[in-house]
């Protein structure tokens, strides 16, 4: 009966976790999957999470409503658009809480497809694979706008700007507000309002997707374009707590599409209940719990915006050591990429051959397109990964 099922080739990054874990070696190093690990390598658990946990014990298990937790769901609006936005004063967002980061992408990509259709989506290149997936599952053929300059390793906002111009009004734009995926380069101020009136003018519908508040500078400013947009046109943002709550299998996102005026925001959100009750009904509750509590309470909240600064504050203390190792090992070797990029990614500008080296001769993983997880950095490993980096550069 499926005999004709084709083989699924695997996602290349995971598929490469799994190489890292079988390897035998003992020096070996994952810079590979988006995943933050502390000095020790280990994956966190956050205290202020932790003291949820121990907050919300065990009781019932209803089924949360459609559009999720009511306080997670007021948490992720405060998070991303402060306590004091007009768009939130005047009842304008319709938020949900989503399965993740993906989930969230995926709700956002199955009611852009139904109110929608029919129109062209764009994506940085490069992105984060799924952006593709996504929204060609939902029935948009999806293209690009150039966002990475190889030469000089930072935006070609020139290339984005006239291919923004250039597309259809009205397309459908996918923007990574912070810590971008894979680059580790981003938009500067003065860029994000250029590219905001062009993005205005043309009508174009963006879609923000942000998987790393408070990896950039602070959950605060790392927030700062998202708000900037949203007190101009109406957006979806779509937002992920995998990362700065380090609760990966929780499944932990949010999805909030900001309206014109409260009428209509109603309206989005039955939508979106309508496409989540279609999909999988309703949200699982533990995440939702433990990051409702987190954020409805003013200590743990205060304790999870430290430990979300000390995570940012470690990622990018490894990116100068391991610049600092290479230095003292080269000075052909560019390094200034490294401090220039920020998050958990770094684009090093290697080819596959070289990556395909340093994992087969040193046992240090990174994605072939280039891209290092500098979170998988630590004290005991920098070294070992400078000399790999010069060696094969
Ligand atoms: N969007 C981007 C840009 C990502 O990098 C990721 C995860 O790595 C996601 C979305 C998905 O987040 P989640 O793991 O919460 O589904
Ligand atoms: O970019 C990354 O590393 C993350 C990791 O199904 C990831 O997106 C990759 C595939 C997947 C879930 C997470």
């Amino acid at each position: 009966m499926f005999g004709r099922v084709e083989a699924f080739a695997g996602d290349p990054i995971l598929s490469l976790n799994d190489s890292f874990k079988s390897d035998p070696r003992s020096e070996k190093v994952n810079l590979s999957i988006g995943v933050y690990t502390d000095e020790k390598g280990r994956i966190p658990v956050l205290g202020s999470v932790k003291a949820a946990y121990e907050r919300i014990g065990f009781a019932e298990r209803p089924y949360l409503p459609m559009e999720g937790h009511p306080g997670y769901r007021e948490g992720v609006q405060k998070l991303i658009f402060g306590d004091t936005h007009p768009a939130r004063e005047t009842k304008r967002i319709a938020t949900i809480q989503t399965i993740g980061g993906t989930g969230a992408v995926g709700i956002a990509a199955d009611f852009l497809a139904k109110h929608c259709p029919g129109r062209t989506v764009l994506v940085s290149d490069p992105t984060w694979e799924n952006h593709h997936g996504l929204f060609q599952r939902a029935g948009f053929k999806t293209t690009t706008y150039p966002y990475w300059d190889r030469s000089t390793k930072s935006v070609d906002f020139d290339g984005m700007v006239k291919a923004l111009e250039a597309a259809d009004s009205g397309s459908i734009v996918i923007l990574q507000p912070v810590c971008h995926n894979p680059t580790g380069v981003d938009l500067d101020d003065k860029q994000q309002v250029a590219v905001t009136d062009v993005l205005v003018a043309k009508r174009h519908i963006v879609v923000f997707d942000m998987a790393y508040q408070g990896f950039g500078t602070s959950l605060e400013a790392d927030a700062a374009f998202v708000r900037r947009y949203a007190e101009r046109a109406s957006c979806l943002v779509a937002n992920s707590f995998s990362k700065n709550f380090s609760l990966y299998g929780e499944r932990c996102g949010g999805l909030s599409i900001v309206c014109q005026d409260s009428d209509e925001a109603e309206r989005v959100l039955g939508q979106l209940k309508l496409a989540v009750r279609r999909s999988y009904s309703s949200p699982p509750m533990l995440g939702g719990l433990l990051v409702a509590t987190v954020l409805g309470n003013d200590d743990l909240r205060a304790q999870w915006t430290r430990e979300v600064d000390e995570m940012r504050t470690r990622m990018d203390s490894v990116r100068k050591l391991l610049a600092e190792h290479i230095r003292a090992l080269s000075n052909e070797v560019d390094v200034g990429f490294l401090l220039n990029q920020r998050g958990m990614f770094s684009f090093t500008g290697l080819t596959e051959q070289q990556v395909t080296a340093m994992r087969e001769r040193d046992g240090v993983y990174l994605v072939g397109s280039g891209r290092m997880c500098v979170a998988g950095l630590n004290e005991e490993n920098v070294p070992k990964v400078a000399k790999s980096f010069v060696e094969v550069s």
